[in-house]
Protein backbone atom coordinates (compact mmCIF):
# COMPACT_ATOMS: atom_id res chain seq x y z
CA UNK A 1 0.00 0.00 0.00
CA UNK A 2 1.43 3.19 -0.95
CA UNK A 3 2.61 5.38 1.94
CA UNK A 4 1.04 8.53 2.89
CA UNK A 5 3.46 11.34 2.73
CA UNK A 6 5.01 12.44 5.63
CA UNK A 7 3.85 15.96 6.99
CA UNK A 8 6.44 18.41 8.07
CA UNK A 9 4.60 19.18 12.11
CA UNK A 10 3.81 22.33 11.86
CA UNK A 11 5.27 25.19 14.65
CA UNK A 12 3.63 28.10 15.44
CA UNK A 13 5.41 31.36 16.22
CA UNK A 14 3.42 33.31 19.02
CA UNK A 15 4.35 37.09 19.16
CA UNK A 16 3.19 39.60 22.34
CA UNK A 17 3.56 42.63 23.64
CA UNK A 18 3.29 44.62 27.12
CA UNK A 19 4.06 47.49 28.49
CA UNK A 20 5.79 48.81 31.57
CA UNK A 21 3.85 50.58 34.34
CA UNK A 22 4.13 52.49 37.19
CA UNK A 23 2.87 52.65 40.40
CA UNK A 24 1.45 56.35 41.81
CA UNK A 25 0.42 54.28 45.14
CA UNK A 26 3.25 51.61 45.18
CA UNK A 27 3.86 47.99 45.94
CA UNK A 28 6.54 47.14 48.97
CA UNK A 29 6.31 44.17 50.33
CA UNK A 30 5.08 40.61 50.26
CA UNK A 31 2.42 38.76 52.54
CA UNK A 32 3.55 35.62 54.47
CA UNK A 33 2.20 32.98 52.17
CA UNK A 34 3.00 31.37 48.61
CA UNK A 35 1.65 32.58 45.13
CA UNK A 36 3.39 36.13 45.88
CA UNK A 37 0.52 38.03 47.27
CA UNK A 38 1.98 41.93 47.59
CA UNK A 39 1.28 43.03 51.28
CA UNK A 40 -0.24 46.90 50.32
CA UNK A 41 -2.53 47.39 47.11
CA UNK A 42 -1.45 49.69 44.66
CA UNK A 43 -2.33 51.61 41.71
CA UNK A 44 -0.76 52.06 38.47
CA UNK A 45 -0.16 53.77 35.29
CA UNK A 46 0.90 51.49 32.29
CA UNK A 47 3.04 53.35 29.84
CA UNK A 48 2.88 53.02 25.94
CA UNK A 49 6.45 54.13 24.03
CA UNK A 50 8.18 51.48 26.60
CA UNK A 51 8.00 47.84 25.04
CA UNK A 52 8.51 44.17 26.14
CA UNK A 53 8.43 41.80 22.99
CA UNK A 54 7.96 38.81 23.36
CA UNK A 55 7.87 35.82 21.07
CA UNK A 56 6.80 31.89 22.00
CA UNK A 57 8.09 28.55 20.05
CA UNK A 58 7.81 24.89 21.07
CA UNK A 59 11.45 23.68 21.96
CA UNK A 60 13.28 20.83 20.28
CA UNK A 61 15.10 20.35 24.20
CA UNK A 62 13.93 22.08 27.19
CA UNK A 63 13.06 25.23 27.72
CA UNK A 64 15.50 28.54 26.73
CA UNK A 65 15.37 31.93 26.72
CA UNK A 66 16.73 34.49 25.10
CA UNK A 67 16.92 38.41 26.56
CA UNK A 68 17.67 40.64 23.97
CA UNK A 69 19.02 38.14 21.91
CA UNK A 70 21.43 36.62 25.04
CA UNK A 71 21.00 33.27 26.11
CA UNK A 72 20.03 33.55 29.83
CA UNK A 73 19.47 31.29 32.81
CA UNK A 74 16.66 33.61 34.46
CA UNK A 75 15.25 31.80 37.64
CA UNK A 76 12.33 33.63 37.43
CA UNK A 77 11.63 32.76 34.13
CA UNK A 78 12.24 29.27 35.37
CA UNK A 79 9.48 29.41 38.21
CA UNK A 80 6.99 31.07 35.89
CA UNK A 81 7.12 28.40 33.87
CA UNK A 82 7.22 25.41 36.46
CA UNK A 83 4.32 27.61 38.52
CA UNK A 84 2.37 27.40 34.90
CA UNK A 85 2.56 24.03 34.66
CA UNK A 86 1.64 23.03 37.91
CA UNK A 87 -1.70 24.22 36.38
CA UNK A 88 -1.53 24.06 32.59
CA UNK A 89 -0.43 21.30 30.01
CA UNK A 90 2.86 23.57 28.55
CA UNK A 91 5.34 21.63 26.30
CA UNK A 92 9.41 22.98 26.50
CA UNK A 93 9.38 26.05 24.88
CA UNK A 94 11.59 28.76 23.35
CA UNK A 95 11.62 32.31 24.63
CA UNK A 96 12.80 35.76 23.17
CA UNK A 97 12.15 38.43 25.23
CA UNK A 98 13.54 41.66 23.94
CA UNK A 99 13.08 45.36 25.96
CA UNK A 100 13.49 48.58 23.86
CA UNK A 101 14.62 49.98 27.15
CA UNK A 102 17.14 49.35 29.90
CA UNK A 103 16.51 45.81 31.77
CA UNK A 104 16.28 45.55 35.67
CA UNK A 105 16.92 49.48 36.49
CA UNK A 106 13.82 50.30 37.67
CA UNK A 107 12.10 50.67 34.54
CA UNK A 108 9.37 47.82 35.41
CA UNK A 109 10.72 45.65 32.90
CA UNK A 110 9.86 42.50 34.83
CA UNK A 111 6.67 44.18 34.77
CA UNK A 112 6.13 44.19 31.00
CA UNK A 113 8.65 41.15 30.94
CA UNK A 114 6.35 38.73 32.62
CA UNK A 115 2.90 40.17 31.42
CA UNK A 116 3.99 39.79 27.93
CA UNK A 117 5.32 36.35 28.59
CA UNK A 118 2.09 35.08 30.30
CA UNK A 119 -0.14 36.67 27.90
CA UNK A 120 2.41 35.23 25.20
CA UNK A 121 2.12 30.81 26.37
CA UNK A 122 -1.88 31.69 27.13
CA UNK A 123 -2.26 32.46 23.28
CA UNK A 124 0.94 29.80 22.53
CA UNK A 125 -0.79 27.04 24.52
CA UNK A 126 -4.42 27.74 23.90
CA UNK A 127 -5.01 28.16 27.67
CA UNK A 128 -8.12 30.86 26.82
CA UNK A 129 -7.19 32.44 30.33
CA UNK A 130 -9.61 35.43 31.27
CA UNK A 131 -7.70 38.68 32.09
CA UNK A 132 -8.04 37.95 35.37
CA UNK A 133 -6.05 35.04 35.31
CA UNK A 134 -3.60 36.49 32.87
CA UNK A 135 -3.19 38.74 35.90
CA UNK A 136 -3.13 36.21 38.56
CA UNK A 137 -0.54 34.19 37.11
CA UNK A 138 1.38 37.21 36.43
CA UNK A 139 1.54 38.55 39.54
CA UNK A 140 2.90 34.77 40.66
CA UNK A 141 6.20 35.81 38.63
CA UNK A 142 6.16 39.28 39.55
CA UNK A 143 3.86 41.61 40.96
CA UNK A 144 3.90 44.64 39.17
CA UNK A 145 3.48 42.29 36.74
CA UNK A 146 0.05 41.66 37.35
CA UNK A 147 -0.83 45.44 36.99
CA UNK A 148 0.60 45.63 33.34
CA UNK A 149 -2.02 42.89 31.48
CA UNK A 150 -3.80 46.27 31.96
CA UNK A 151 -3.50 49.35 30.29
CA UNK A 152 -4.31 53.18 31.04
CA UNK A 153 -5.00 53.37 35.07
CA UNK A 154 -4.81 49.83 36.62
CA UNK A 155 -5.88 48.75 40.78
CA UNK A 156 -4.63 45.80 42.55
CA UNK A 157 -5.68 45.37 45.72
CA UNK A 158 -7.40 42.77 48.07
CA UNK A 159 -9.33 40.25 48.11
CA UNK A 160 -8.22 38.21 44.91
CA UNK A 161 -5.31 40.17 44.29
CA UNK A 162 -5.47 40.54 40.49
CA UNK A 163 -5.45 43.85 38.81
CA UNK A 164 -8.40 45.73 37.34
CA UNK A 165 -8.51 48.48 34.70
CA UNK A 166 -9.55 51.96 36.45
CA UNK A 167 -9.57 54.08 33.20
CA UNK A 168 -8.95 53.33 29.85
CA UNK A 169 -5.39 55.06 28.31
CA UNK A 170 -8.00 57.17 26.66
CA UNK A 171 -10.10 58.61 29.53
CA UNK A 172 -7.31 60.61 31.32
CA UNK A 173 -4.29 61.47 28.72
CA UNK A 174 -1.34 62.19 30.82
CA UNK A 175 2.61 62.38 29.60
CA UNK A 176 5.06 60.42 31.55
CA UNK A 177 9.22 61.85 31.05
CA UNK A 178 11.34 59.67 32.50
CA UNK A 179 14.94 61.14 33.37
CA UNK A 180 17.09 58.16 32.69
CA UNK A 181 20.28 58.77 35.91
CA UNK A 182 22.16 55.55 35.24
CA UNK A 183 21.68 52.43 32.96
CA UNK A 184 23.04 49.53 34.83
CA UNK A 185 20.98 47.16 37.04
CA UNK A 186 20.11 48.11 40.33
CA UNK A 187 22.31 46.17 43.24
CA UNK A 188 19.22 44.66 45.31
CA UNK A 189 16.49 43.20 43.40
CA UNK A 190 13.21 44.33 44.53
CA UNK A 191 11.84 41.03 45.71
CA UNK A 192 15.04 40.64 48.24
CA UNK A 193 14.97 44.76 48.86
CA UNK A 194 11.26 44.03 49.95
CA UNK A 195 12.39 41.18 52.46
CA UNK A 196 15.01 43.39 54.11
CA UNK A 197 12.45 46.04 54.49
CA UNK A 198 9.80 43.87 55.83
CA UNK A 199 11.97 41.91 58.29
CA UNK A 200 14.55 45.47 59.72
CA UNK A 201 12.41 49.03 59.14
CA UNK A 202 10.59 50.17 61.80
CA UNK A 203 8.43 51.98 59.97
CA UNK A 204 7.23 48.83 58.19
CA UNK A 205 3.84 48.29 60.07
CA UNK A 206 2.93 52.22 59.38
CA UNK A 207 3.87 51.91 55.49
CA UNK A 208 1.26 48.94 55.26
CA UNK A 209 -1.65 50.61 56.77
CA UNK A 210 -0.98 54.15 55.30
CA UNK A 211 -1.06 52.76 51.89
CA UNK A 212 -4.49 50.86 52.15
CA UNK A 213 -5.77 54.46 53.37
CA UNK A 214 -3.58 56.01 50.09
CA UNK A 215 -4.91 53.74 47.45
CA UNK A 216 -8.34 54.37 48.68
CA UNK A 217 -7.77 58.13 48.40
CA UNK A 218 -6.17 57.40 45.08
CA UNK A 219 -8.42 55.46 43.16
CA UNK A 220 -10.87 58.56 44.10
CA UNK A 221 -8.44 61.36 43.05
CA UNK A 222 -8.28 58.76 39.89
CA UNK A 223 -11.60 58.73 39.25
CA UNK A 224 -12.38 62.40 39.64
CA UNK A 225 -9.64 63.36 37.25
CA UNK A 226 -8.28 65.24 40.19
CA UNK A 227 -4.35 66.29 39.16
CA UNK A 228 -3.55 68.15 42.25
CA UNK A 229 -4.76 65.20 44.79
CA UNK A 230 -3.01 62.49 42.88
CA UNK A 231 -0.11 64.39 42.50
CA UNK A 232 0.04 65.17 46.27
CA UNK A 233 -0.50 61.69 47.02
CA UNK A 234 1.82 60.11 44.58
CA UNK A 235 4.74 62.00 46.00
CA UNK A 236 4.01 61.12 49.39
CA UNK A 237 3.29 56.98 48.63
CA UNK A 238 6.78 57.51 47.03
CA UNK A 239 8.54 59.48 49.53
CA UNK A 240 7.27 57.17 52.61
CA UNK A 241 8.30 53.88 50.05
CA UNK A 242 11.88 54.80 50.24
CA UNK A 243 12.24 56.26 53.49
CA UNK A 244 10.73 52.68 54.22
CA UNK A 245 13.84 51.38 52.25
CA UNK A 246 16.37 53.56 53.37
CA UNK A 247 15.24 52.93 57.04
CA UNK A 248 15.96 48.97 56.40
CA UNK A 249 18.89 47.25 57.47
CA UNK A 250 20.88 47.03 55.58
CA UNK A 251 19.40 50.85 54.38
CA UNK A 252 18.36 50.56 50.32
CA UNK A 253 19.12 53.77 49.07
CA UNK A 254 18.50 53.78 45.27
CA UNK A 255 18.83 56.97 44.60
CA UNK A 256 21.40 58.77 43.05
CA UNK A 257 22.52 62.65 43.05
CA UNK A 258 21.30 63.35 39.43
CA UNK A 259 17.73 61.38 41.11
CA UNK A 260 17.62 63.82 43.83
CA UNK A 261 18.19 66.90 41.63
CA UNK A 262 15.54 65.99 39.53
CA UNK A 263 12.79 65.47 42.35
CA UNK A 264 13.68 69.47 43.20
CA UNK A 265 13.07 70.67 39.71
CA UNK A 266 10.18 68.38 39.78
CA UNK A 267 9.13 70.48 42.99
CA UNK A 268 9.89 73.56 42.06
CA UNK A 269 8.14 73.35 38.54
CA UNK A 270 4.67 72.38 40.59
CA UNK A 271 5.15 75.32 43.00
CA UNK A 272 5.19 77.31 39.85
CA UNK A 273 2.10 76.21 38.46
CA UNK A 274 3.07 73.48 36.42
CA UNK A 275 0.89 70.40 36.36
CA UNK A 276 3.59 67.46 37.47
CA UNK A 277 4.50 65.26 40.09
CA UNK A 278 7.54 62.42 40.26
CA UNK A 279 7.70 59.44 41.35
CA UNK A 280 10.36 56.87 41.61
CA UNK A 281 10.50 53.07 41.80
CA UNK A 282 13.54 50.54 43.06
CA UNK A 283 16.09 52.34 40.73
CA UNK A 284 17.44 56.05 40.36
CA UNK A 285 15.40 56.68 36.99
CA UNK A 286 12.44 60.22 37.89
CA UNK A 287 9.49 59.71 36.14
CA UNK A 288 7.76 62.97 35.62
CA UNK A 289 3.88 62.31 35.18
CA UNK A 290 2.33 65.73 34.23
CA UNK A 291 -0.50 67.00 31.57
CA UNK A 292 0.49 67.07 28.05
CA UNK A 293 0.69 70.50 27.17
CA UNK A 294 3.75 70.71 29.69
CA UNK A 295 5.14 67.45 28.70
CA UNK A 296 8.08 69.35 26.58
CA UNK A 297 8.99 71.89 29.39
CA UNK A 298 9.48 69.17 32.23
CA UNK A 299 11.31 66.94 29.48
CA UNK A 300 13.50 70.41 28.63
CA UNK A 301 14.29 71.09 32.81
CA UNK A 302 15.02 67.26 33.30
CA UNK A 303 17.48 67.16 31.02
CA UNK A 304 19.05 70.00 31.54
CA UNK A 305 20.20 68.56 34.86
CA UNK A 306 23.80 66.99 34.93
CA UNK A 307 23.86 63.51 35.57
CA UNK A 308 20.31 62.94 33.76
CA UNK A 309 21.62 61.00 30.42
CA UNK A 310 18.93 61.12 28.78
CA UNK A 311 14.74 61.85 28.78
CA UNK A 312 12.05 59.65 27.29
CA UNK A 313 8.18 60.50 27.01
CA UNK A 314 5.20 57.82 27.21
CA UNK A 315 1.62 58.16 26.90
CA UNK A 316 -0.77 56.10 28.77
CA UNK A 317 -0.38 52.59 26.71
CA UNK A 318 -2.99 49.57 26.50
CA UNK A 319 -2.42 46.03 28.27
CA UNK A 320 -0.65 43.34 26.97
CA UNK A 321 -1.59 41.54 23.63
CA UNK A 322 -1.33 38.76 21.49
CA UNK A 323 0.69 40.66 18.13
CA UNK A 324 1.04 37.51 15.61
CA UNK A 325 0.21 34.22 15.95
CA UNK A 326 2.60 33.01 12.53
CA UNK A 327 2.65 29.02 11.37
CA UNK A 328 5.38 27.65 9.47
CA UNK A 329 5.56 24.37 8.34
C1 LIG B 1 5.60 49.05 42.33
N1 LIG B 1 7.87 48.13 42.61
O1 LIG B 1 4.49 49.11 42.91
C2 LIG B 1 6.82 48.89 43.21
C3 LIG B 1 7.41 50.20 43.54
C4 LIG B 1 9.12 48.81 42.68
C5 LIG B 1 8.89 49.97 43.55
O2 LIG B 1 6.59 46.41 42.11
O3 LIG B 1 9.12 40.73 43.87
O4 LIG B 1 9.46 43.40 40.32
O5 LIG B 1 8.72 40.44 41.44
O6 LIG B 1 6.81 40.91 42.98
O7 LIG B 1 7.01 43.55 40.85
C6 LIG B 1 8.84 46.11 41.68
O8 LIG B 1 8.71 44.88 42.17
O9 LIG B 1 8.57 42.62 42.54
C7 LIG B 1 7.69 46.90 42.15
P1 LIG B 1 8.30 41.10 42.71
P2 LIG B 1 8.38 43.57 41.33
O10 LIG B 1 5.71 49.17 41.10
Amino acid sequence: MPQAPVQAKATTTTVAEAHPNIALVKYWGKQNRPGNYPATPSLSITLDTLTTRTEVNDATGGDEFFLDDEPKNDNKVSACLAALRTRYDIPPLCIRSANNFPTAAGLASSASGFAALVCAIDAHCELNLSKAELSANARQASGSAARSIFGGFVAMSEPDWTATELLGPDVWPLTTVIAITATQAKLTPSSEGMRISAATSPFYPAWITSTEEDFRQGIAHVMSQDFASLAELAEHSCLKMHGLMMSSQPGLVYWNAATLECIQVVRTLRADGLPVFFTVDAGPQVKAVCQPEVATIVAKALAAIPGVLRTMAARLGDGARVLAQVAER
